[in-house]
């Protein structure tokens, strides 16, 4: 039957297509209008016939009216960008349909229905990597958060939870290995095609459907979980991989095993795989028992791969499989509660990865990625609650604050309840939720009853967007010691007039004698201010607060410099040792860069940093991972935080100043170190992966100070390098200083691994990250060269993500830096407007800025705002920038 556009059937509950509809205004999705969906879909039968260039899918949905939602005469079926091949319903013809927008709408009379849906896709054509995409001549998909319906037309929403059972048939020599969710029931062959059908047993919303055809190869192994189940593993790759997986799966079986120890999960099917592909948009995708990785998460050896790579790829590994449970078995109702999987899983894969290594450094690393990107995002014009209350795309709400900030509130409720009383809370959770669409207050509920916690205001965490600021003061009064605290929710964009949240802050309090403390205390500060008495004290003690980063807020604090060095020498946090550190450059670099430093300010500051730095390099008490993280300057980005109106070259000036004048104070000290850590062969022990960070970190320390040397010394580290990360630290510095021996490694480096798409990836993005006088002309160049392609995001991260992080060159007082970004989202929108739009919130910090970047910057959004089409999620990014 050919029904490509029969009428439609009168029917009021239809949203008629409006013919004055303006691309360029998409609607805007709120929570609070959330309702059920009118149909339940137990049943999902897909068949598949599989091509590059044309795929038939045949779609039959069982559905049935659902008793929890108003009745509906019609069932509404999203599509994006697919045709409608022909149209069924229980086997004969519909009562009626029409196409709305996008969408299928069908008449249905009775209660219980089959729909029978054929279309027709070309997956070489989708270049936007939604969907069923072609990638290096094999098929995969990517459906969350709204891919599916590029697929075939289907309630694509996360709260329809459906059984599915997929025939896919395809060329036996194109297509060797076919893959999908669940259980390969039944294959067969038929000449020069054969056919798998699969079947998973577990309701999933369509958003978890995935699968995969192509010429793959396995690293099989096996792991029996703690009830006996004995679960086949694969990773899938291309041929000439397959030895860069076997960290990739022993990250796996260790995750497994975490899971269970650690939170009591079991894996629930008897296989699961694990597949790499090159073109992806993302990290990776936690498909029920068929995770999609891109190879950058999966592909791992010492010749390839840099420490930070191996604990990438644990990390990634972790967070999908945990999904199996913090996401799959327990999903969300709809994409508002997105931080209900995606929080919880950022900190069950923040834990994993906590107890694989050191804590404490794990710890620090995230507290970075939070203050380098989310508290950016909470300060500026994009601005959200980690539950939103609105969206235009969905895509654009995969955020930092979604999930980073998210992990830190749930992090926050296992600090006040403590590890014992916060596993009975998520035990409750998935008690009560388990097989569920669950929302973020049912999270918030299961805790507060299992672990025994009042979380009634805690709730603002949900709804409040903004970092908090606390303000801290302390004296000494009698014996006692007083702390006064007060807070400040600053507004953001929709809110104004913040109510206070409960704030925990683990604290000590130092004897300056002694240098000891008494004990740790966890105070909760949930008014607008409050005050905490300790005793006693003969004198005032050192505050030591915040510490393990247990609140994500700012502290404002006027402490003196000797305070923080005596911190930064002896706390037994480490986070709150490194925060001293941090604290004290920081405070140095601010006051320097905004022009209120007296000269002998200036030396007094660069003294007290210097001492500190000593010592941290003496202290034989601290492993060198730990010693790495004290050792490294606060980011460029992270100062200019602390900034209003921040001129990015005076702090790049002084911050490069500071660098120098440490390297020569520290010249001895430092040499030491890099001779000693270059003794250690290279291995994976914490010991090894130490002296690596070490040697690099004092490479860049003596780039500033003495070029000449520092080029010298990594062209050394570069001709002996016998792994990816003492090669790649070297061509980091390289990069930034004129001289031969940058020349020769570029050249060598990129002959060395010529092929190897993400090595030469780390070409294109050391390139375009380098301190070099010159680096927008290599930028501009390396768009231009051979192994640039548009269409791989990898490559296109790796060139300009790199880039629009780089302060020196996105922030040249030319604005030409932001001229290449908004000239680069114009060009990428129609390709892959995902990842377009990604690169939009660098433009967007304007506000930030000293005013001649700040009104070029604008002038970049606003150039972009006027392009004649624009997709929906560069759309909506551009449009809350300019604000
Ligand atoms: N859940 C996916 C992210 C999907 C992003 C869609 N734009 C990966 C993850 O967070 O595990
Ligand atoms: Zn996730």
């Amino acid at each position: 039957m050919d029904i490509a556009r029969t009428p439609a059937t009168p029917d009021g509950n239809i949203e008629m297509a409006d013919a004055a509809f303006e691309p360029k205004a998409p609607p805007e999705i709120r929570r609070e209008d959330y309702t059920p969906f009118p149909w339940l879909v137990p049943a999902t039968h897909l068949t598949f016939e599989l091509g590059l260039e044309k795929t038939r899918v045949t779609a039959r949905l069982e559905v049935e009216r659902n008793p929890a939602a108003e009745v509906s005469p019609t069932i509404r079926l999203n599509g994006d960008a697919i045709e409608l091949v022909s149209l069924k319903c229980d086997d004969g013809e519909c009562a009626g349909h029409m196409i709305d927008g996008d969408d299928l709408v069908v008449t249905l009379e009775g209660d219980k229905h089959t729909i029978e849906i054929v279309t027709e896709i070309d997956p070489s054509a989708n270049s936007q990597l939604m969907g069923l995409y072609a990638s290096s001549g094999m098929l995969c998909t990517q459906c969350e958060a709204e891919g599916f319906r590029r697929i075939t037309f289907f309630p694509d929403r996360p709260d329809v939870l459906s059984t599915y059972t997929v025939r896919m048939s395809g060329p036996k020599d194109q297509f060797p290995i076919l893959l999908c969710n669940g259980n390969r029931v039944e294959t067969g062959e038929d000449g020069d095609t054969h056919w798998a059908e699969w079947h998973d047993p577990w309701p999933k919303p369509s958003y978890l459907f995935a699968l995969v055809a192509g010429d793959l190869v396995a690293r099989t192994d096996s792991f029996t979980t703690m009830n006996g189940r004995e679960v086949e593993l694969n990773v899938y790759v291309r041929e000439g991989d397959l030895d860069r997986t076997e960290h990739a799966m022993e990250s796996l079986k260790r995750s497994m095993k975490w899971d269970e120890e650690v939170f009591g999960r079991e894996y629930d099917l008897d296989l699961f795989n694990i597949v790499a592909v090159s073109d992806f948009n993302m990290g990776a995708m936690e498909n029920k028992g068929l995770n999609v990785f891109n190879t950058k998460y999966v592909l791992a050896d010492p010749e390839t791969a840099t420490d930070g790579d191996y604990d990438g790829i644990e990390g990634v590994i972790g967070h999908e499989y945990f999904h199996n449970w913090s996401g799959n078995r327990i999903t969300c109702r709809d994409w508002f509660q997105l931080s209900l999987k995606e929080g919880f899983t950022v900190l069950r894969d923040q834990l994993f990865s906590q107890d694989m290594g050191s804590a404490p450094v794990k710890r620090i690393e995230d507290v970075r990625v939070l203050r380098g990107a989310q508290f950016p995002e909470d300060s500026g014009p994009l601005a959200h609650p980690i539950r939103p209350d609105s969206y235009r795309e969905i895509s654009n709400f995969y955020t930092a604050t979604v999930y980073n900030k998210g992990a830190e509130v749930i992090r926050m409720m296992r600090t006040m309840a403590g590890e014992e009383a916060f596993r009975k809370g998520t035990d409750t959770y998935f008690d009560r939720h388990d097989g569920e669409a669950a929302t973020c207050e049912d999270f918030v509920k299961s805790i507060e009853d299992g672990a025994g916690l009042d979380l009634t205001q805690f709730r603002r965490w949900y709804s409040q967007a903004g970092t908090p600021r606390v303000r801290v003061d302390l004296s000494h009064e009698g014996d006692e010691a007083v702390l006064k605290l007060s807070q400040t929710v600053p507004d953001t964009p929709g809110q104004t007039d913040k109510q206070p949240m409960p704030i925990p802050l683990k604290i000590a309090l130092f004897d300056r004698e002694s240098g000891k403390h008494s004990g740790e205390e966890l105070v909760v500060l949930d008014k607008e201010s409050d005050t905490f008495r300790f005793g006693s004290f003969a004198s005032k003690p050192v505050l030591s607060i915040n510490r393990g980063f247990s609140a994500p807020v700012t502290i404002q604090r006027d402490i003196p410099g000797e305070d923080l060095v005596f911190l930064a020498a002896r706390d037994d946090d480490s986070f709150a040792r490194y925060e001293a550190m941090q604290d004290l450059m920081v405070g140095h670099l601010v006051s320097a860069s905004t022009g209120v430093l007296s000269d002998a300010d200036r030396e007094t500051g660069r003294r007290d940093i210097v001492r500190a730095l000593k010592a941290v390099i003496e202290d034989e008490a601290i492993d060198d991972l730990m010693r790495g993280e004290l050792l490294s300057m606060p980011s460029q980005t992270y100062i200019a935080e602390q900034i209003e109106a921040a001129d990015p070259g005076r702090i790049f000036d002084e911050r490069e100043a500071l660098k120098g004048f440490i390297a020569s104070e520290l010249k001895e000290e430092l040499h030491r170190l890099y001779d000693r850590s270059e003794k250690l062969p290279y291995s994976q022990s914490a010991e090894a992966k130490g002296a690596r960070k070490l040697k690099t970190l004092i490479l860049t320390y003596a780039a500033a100070s003495d070029p000449a040397k520092a080029s010298e010394l990594a062209g050394h580290q570069y001709d002996r390098a016998d792994n990816m990360t003492d090669r790649q630290g070297a061509l980091m510095v390289l990069t930034g200083i004129d001289s031969i021996e940058r020349t020769n490694a570029l050249i060598d480096f990129y002959n060395r691994y010529e092929g190897n798409a993400l090595v030469i990836d780390k070409w294109f993005a050391l390139q375009a990250m380098s301190l070099h006088p010159q680096v927008i002309e290599h930028v501009k160049a390396l768009a231009d060269h051979q192994d640039f392609t548009m269409k791989n995001p990898n490559r296109v991260r790796s060139l300009y993500m790199a880039f629009a992080g780089n302060p020196h060159g996105f922030h040249a007082a030319s604005g030409e830096g932001y001229r290449m970004i908004a000239d680069l989202i114009l060009a990428l929108d129609p390709i892959n407007a995902q990842t377009a739009a990604r690169f939009v919130p660098s433009l967007g910090k304007w506000r930030k800025m000293e005013p001649g970047r700040s009104a070029m910057m604008r002038a970049e959004l606003e150039r972009i705002s006027k392009a004649p089409k624009l997709s929906r999620d560069t759309f909506e990014q551009v449009t809350r920038s300019l604000g």
